[in-house]
């Protein structure tokens, strides 16, 4: 499910589940975190998240087959996904997405989680939970808004479909949109140079930095009123029916 090496303070995690279009099951999550925690706890000052290969797909995001149905939160707070966004956030070094193919729904949150995204033309990010009728988390909105103009936050959001490599570069999604040879010399090269700088400075930044992003005062009325509109969306009608109709491989009636 996992490819995992080392070199040099800088450590790799390839998804290895290409049957399953590398979706995010609580499985390959949990071997994730475990070896962000081992990095962490060896000093690994980068880490590169790609795939394995060169696929057309780099993920198709969260494992549909294990979202919850009827009434349950289906991206609680402790929903494994949502522990690695946090694990990727706090990891103390940085995280580059080195990205070839295109991007689904949770995995956007993941590599929009990173702290830097290497990119090739094959590149695309769907954020698709107006696809799945998921109310969609209240941390991953936080995020994109803090990433990305509010327009094209409701683009992917409302629209659920990709964005180009080339859109995603415009945006600041991507740091450095390369041709396919390249994508692994100029990540491998980004690595070096974050490698070869402090890395008391770099952690103290980045915990500063999701501090900062993170620091938006909600009055007790306005997070249960959140709360309200999502348990109103994960207990009704189409949530059921987008997920019953990837299961059915059908697209989704929503009336
Ligand atoms: C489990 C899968 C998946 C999958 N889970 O190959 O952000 S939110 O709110 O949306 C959040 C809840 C979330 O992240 O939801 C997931 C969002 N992802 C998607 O909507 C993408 C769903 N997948 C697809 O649309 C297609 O699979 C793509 C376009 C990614 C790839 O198409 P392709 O024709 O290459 P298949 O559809 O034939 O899929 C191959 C196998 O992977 C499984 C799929 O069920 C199939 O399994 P079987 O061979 O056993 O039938 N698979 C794909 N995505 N997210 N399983």
């Amino acid at each position: 499910m996992l490819k995992v090496s080392l070199d040099d303070l800088v450590g790799t995690i390839a998804l290895d589940r290409y049957d399953k279009r590398n979706a995010l099951s609580e499985d390959l999550v949990g071997r994730m975190l475990r070896t962000l925690d081992s990095f962490a706890d060896g000093g690994i000052r980068v880490v590169i998240l790609r795939a394995v290969g060169t696929h057309p797909i780099w993920s198709a995001g969260h494992d549909i087959d294990e979202l919850p149905i009827a009434g349950a939160d289906p991206l609680p707070y402790r929903d494994p996904m949502e522990v690695l966004l946090r694990r990727v956030r706090t990891y103390p070094g940085a995280v580059i997405a080195m990205v070839q193919g295109s991007v689904w729904g949770g995995a956007c949150d993941l590599v929009f989680n990173c702290d830097l995204v290497v990119a090739d033309e094959s590149a695309a990010f769907a954020v698709t939970p107006a696809k799945l009728g998921v109310p969609y988390s209240v941390s991953g909105i936080q995020y994109f808004l803090s990433r990305l103009p509010l327009h094209i936050v409701n683009e992917l959001m409302m629209t659920a479909d990709p964005i180009s490599a080339e859109r995603a570069l415009t945006h600041g999604i991507i740091n450095r949109l390369v041709p396919a040879q390249d994508i692994e010399s100029v990540t491998a090269e980004l690595a070096a140079v974050i490698r070869s700088r402090s890395a008391e400075s770099i952690r103290a930044y980045k915990e500063q930095a999701r501090l900062i992003v993170e620091a938006v005062p909600l009055t007790a009325q306005q997070a249960q009123y959140i709360h309200q509109l999502r348990l109103d969306v994960y207990s009704g009608r189409d949530y059921a029916e987008g997920v019953l109709a990837f299961e059915e491989k059908r697209p989704p009636d929503f009336g």
